[in-house]
């Protein structure tokens, strides 16, 4: 059984993870309308696999004999003045994850709920990927800066990014 204070957080990350979700997918609708299909491939990917996050989140809740309560979703950003400025926020956007994983980390332990603490391990590796993938994107992008052949070229290659 979870206590309330970790109840509470998980509650929350799953909000987040739902909310990434929804970024992701407000990214790929800007890509879309840029006409760079595996940029917006590349962002769908990533809307699913937040997805599959929260549900992680939703499980381990359920598994401990907590209550899922959801809650409103913050409308995301929906334009953005460039490919690089996407990516830019994408990769804060996971440190600032990745500093919410570590906050319920240190609070699991402190609560002493090593159940929680062993779930979140998943997500600490997890968020390595997270900010290196978005990290690489990005500083391709600054190698490229206006070069239209090599948008499309980088365009082409996230095209094959699997799900
Ligand atoms: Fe769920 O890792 Fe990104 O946000």
């Amino acid at each position: 059984m979870i206590n309330s204070k970790i109840e509470e957080e998980l509650n929350k990350q799953l909000n987040r993870e739902i909310f990434s979700a929804y970024l992701y997918l407000s990214m790929a609708a800007y890509f879309e309308s840029e006409n760079l299909k595996g940029f917006a491939h590349w962002m769908k990917v990533q809307s699913k696999e937040e997805t599959t996050h929260a549900m992680k989140f939703f499980n381990h809740i359920i598994e401990r004999n907590g209550r899922v309560m959801l809650e409103k979703i913050d409308t995301p950003k929906i334009n953005w003045k460039s490919t690089a400025e996407v990516f830019k926020d994408a990769y804060e956007h996971e440190t600032k994850i990745t500093n919410f994983i570590y906050e319920i980390l240190e609070l699991s332990r402190k609560e002493q709920d090593y159940a929680t603490e062993n779930f979140l391990q998943w997500f600490v590796s997890e968020q390595i990927e997270e900010e290196s993938q978005t990290l690489e994107i990005l500083q391709k992008l600054d190698k490229i800066k206006d070069s239209t052949g090599g948008l499309l070229v980088l365009d082409h290659h996230l095209e094959k990014r699997e799900g």
